[in-house]
């Protein structure tokens, strides 16, 4: 497959005064775009690794040859963090959905510790990276933040919500003062996708469940009737 920039779901100007229209463009236009490119570039002459999407590609970085794996690591990344971090804004913020409310609660204790955390996880990267909401495998939220282009999916967590701590994301805008600029990130959080995100999670982990439970108890009829069967001990 070739990886392609997705379309943006809002103007550049859309987010101001939180995020402003020139830092949406280049960095939507310049950055992103620059990602892809360079993601398609290194996969040139790798037709088995074409045929995965950037998730898979992510998710199992080992399968991918040592002389392409860093590149594939960083733009693959670069890519797959900025098409989520995309979806994750909006002009229209609103309020959160309940199934989301519930799932926080449930997590970090409330809304604003949740906020509280990840805020601090955004403020305390050290050089270039992001903070992200995620569902680790007991369906938990955790906030952790990665280091560069790393995306949650390599430690196996599913990201919900990510917020990019590269100077490109705020620099012209809010210069050195990231504070400022996570604080203004919350007014522009979209999450209804947030908790489209943690809704189909919760689908696939129900799903999962649903098939370990039909395949326990077709392991117990097939167990009774080889008893039955074989006339025990
Ligand atoms: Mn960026």
């Amino acid at each position: 497959m070739t990886h392609k920039l997705p379309a943006l779901p809002y103007s550049y100007s859309a987010l101001e005064p939180y995020i402003d229209t020139r830092t949406m463009a280049v960095h939507y236009n310049m950055h992103h775009r620059g990602y892809v490119n360079n993601l398609n570039n290194a996969l040139s002459g790798y037709e088995e690794l074409q045929e995965k999407s950037v998730v898979e590609l992510l998710y199992d970085l080992d399968a991918v040859p040592e002389e392409i794996r860093a590149t594939v690591r960083n733009n693959g990344g670069g890519h797959l963090n900025h098409s989520i971090f995309w979806t994750c804004l909006t002009p229209n913020s609103g309020p959160l959905p309940d199934n989301l409310a519930t799932f926080i609660d449930d997590s970090f204790g409330s809304l604003d510790a949740f906020k509280a955390e990840f805020a601090k996880a955004a403020a305390t990267r050290f050089g270039s990276g992001w903070a992200w909401l995620c569902v680790d495998e007991e369906m938990k939220g955790v906030v952790i933040a990665t280091p560069y282009q790393d995306n949650p999916v390599s430690q196996g967590l599913v990201p919900l919500l990510g917020l990019d701590v590269w100077e490109h994301a705020y620099y012209l805008n809010y210069q050195n003062r990231r504070g400022d600029y996570i604080a203004a990130f919350w007014n522009v959080v979209n999450w209804k996708s947030v908790n489209a995100s943690l809704q189909s999670v919760q689908a696939a982990a129900d799903a999962q469940k649903l098939a370990e439970k039909v395949q326990s108890t077709w392991d117990s009829l097939v167990t009774g009737l080889g008893s039955l069967l074989g006339g025990g001990e």
